[in-house]
């Protein structure tokens, strides 16, 4: 068996892994990693004055860790400035908040550079290499002009945004380009998918083939569709740890009788943060008898403080949790509690399961793992109602959902009464639909899947080395 090595922006593997603290993805890739004794590589998180490519190694059970620091100018221009600031908003079709600039554009390629040197060390010649994300578009083009000719395959997290939108980004060509370096590039749906095809055919003029890959300055490259699941059996009521059923308890106590909405996300614009609030106070504007029925819980953890736009929302959505909490509370109620820490995994899974409704309406989101967690954590005799975004790529599978639009703010009033006020044969349809959905594609599935397609793909061609003076 080939050695897997992962390569993403950070590396999620901690010792904690399998304690129900850190999340399924980062515990899916490190079973991944450990079938083949593999390596995580990315960045440390620690910044350098002067960057020295020196990788921090460091072993945790089977699964090597390979960190390297940055400058605080790589940070600044390839995560906060190119990734989380143009290629981010982009992809979540944001073009509003899209910002580029050359800078930023230059400290992108430099990372995935500096990247690219930093693994010669790591990588043998049999490697498997599996690149993770928007941070790193342009690796294997950096590996490939290092001779690298190992299978390298790629899986984009975040949807693909439409051709009218990605022609507006200045070198859209180059960065699509890059994608070609690679032997495999996998999506989370059909919907990104087609995106990317309908980019390639209509303004590249470069077609798919039967088998599904493409074909361009001589590399061909497999396209493919792999959605990501949740290990469900971390969140069934069964497997629940302690910790599980103290935050089950804790938050059953604080109910009250009342019914509890659940929203949890990172705080960021794609996630429909702010909409969700302005249909949730609507529909306690429309149902006056619910109100002190119910109370709306949104758990949402800061990230990518150091962006504008992510400082901007947080004061917005202050704004409005205030607004709706002074138009509505009442001496012993609290309509809206909003709390922006971050929570054990298997905390979480007690917090889904006392919740009758979740709330999940990103207005983009690539898949969005809540909505499943959220399922899987349900209790078979009394299972809670998920009301899922049409706009996000889970909606493509959780059809059983209530689907609602996020920018239409009636429509989501008018689920969340449905929601409450469900029968228990109707919860128990829709959730058993949705739980079998997640038993059939799950999160080993999706890696197990990629990489046996990434596996299958030919090995790339030896690169020719015209020495001059040689015929062609
Ligand atoms: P994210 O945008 O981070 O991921 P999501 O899929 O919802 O979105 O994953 C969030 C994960 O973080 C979940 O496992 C959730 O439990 C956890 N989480 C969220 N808030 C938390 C909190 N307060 N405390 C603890 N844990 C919390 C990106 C893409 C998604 C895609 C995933 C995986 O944007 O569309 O589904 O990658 O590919």
């Amino acid at each position: 068996m080939s050695r897997l090595i992962v390569v993403s922006n950070r590396v999620g593997l901690s010792r904690d892994v399998g304690g129900g603290a850190v999340g399924g993805l980062s515990a899916a890739l490190t079973a991944a990693l450990r079938q083949s004794q593999g390596v995580w590589f990315g960045w440390s998180g620690e910044t350098v004055e002067k960057f020295n490519g020196q990788l921090a190694l460091d072993r945790v059970g089977d699964v090597t860790v390979a960190r390297i620091d940055l400058e605080p100018r790589d940070i600044e221009e390839y995560y906060n400035g190119y990734s989380n600031n143009t290629l981010w908003p982009l992809f979540h079709n944001r073009i509003d908040l899209t910002h580029y600039d050359r800078a930023s554009a230059d400290g992108y390629a430099r990372v995935n550079q500096r990247f690219a040197e930093a693994l010669r060390s790591v990588v043998g010649p049999n490697d498997v290499i599996w690149v993770h994300d928007y941070h790193m578009i342009p690796l294997a083009r950096e590996l490939r002009k290092l001779g690298f000719r190992n299978r390298i395959g790629f899986f984009l997290h975040i949807p693909w945004p439409a051709r009218q939108l990605l022609t507006t980004l200045p070198g859209h060509q180059a960065l699509t380009d890059a994608l070609f370096d690679y032997d495999l590039v996998g999506f989370h749906t059909d919907e990104w998918l087609s995106a990317f095809t309908g980019y390639l055919r209509n303004e590249r003029g470069i077609e798919v083939d039967a088998e599904g890959s493409v074909e361009s300055a001589g590399r061909r490259t497999r396209l493919g569709v792999f959605p990501i699941g949740v290990h469900a059996a971390d969140f069934a009521p069964e497997n629940a740890s302690e910790a599980s059923i103290q935050a089950q308890k804790r938050m059953e106590e604080s109910l009250s009788g009342r019914q509890m909405i659940i929203g949890v996300d990172r705080l960021d614009y794609s996630k429909g943060l702010e909409e969700r609030f302005i249909a949730y106070e609507q529909f306690l504007h429309d149902h006056p008898d619910q109100r002190e029925k119910v109370f709306m819980l949104q758990i949402a953890t800061p990230s990518r403080d150091a962006v504008e736009a992510y400082q901007d929302l947080r004061g917005r959505l202050d704004a409005v949790a205030g607004r709706i909490n002074g138009a509505f509370a009442t001496l012993d109620w609290v309509p809206l509690r909003y709390v922006n820490s971050g929570f054990r995994q298997d905390e979480l899974a007690g917090v889904y399961r006392s919740a009758r409704v979740a709330l999940i309406t990103p207005l983009r989101d690539g898949m969005n793992l809540v909505a499943k967690e959220y399922v899987a954590a349900q209790d078979p005799a009394d299972p809670g109602v998920l009301i899922l975004s049409r706009f996000a790529g889970a909606a493509a599978q959780m059809k059983e959902a209530l689907i609602v639009n996020p920018y239409d703010r009636e429509e989501m009033a008018q689920a969340i009464h449905r929601a409450l006020t469900m029968d228990p044969a109707e919860r128990i349809l829709r959730w058993r639909a949705l739980k079998d959905g997640l038993e059939r594609e799950s999160l080993d599935g999706w890696w197990q899947s990629y990489l046996e397609t990434l596996g299958a793909t030919p090995r790339p061609a030896p690169k020719i080395v015209r020495v001059a003076g040689t015929a062609p």
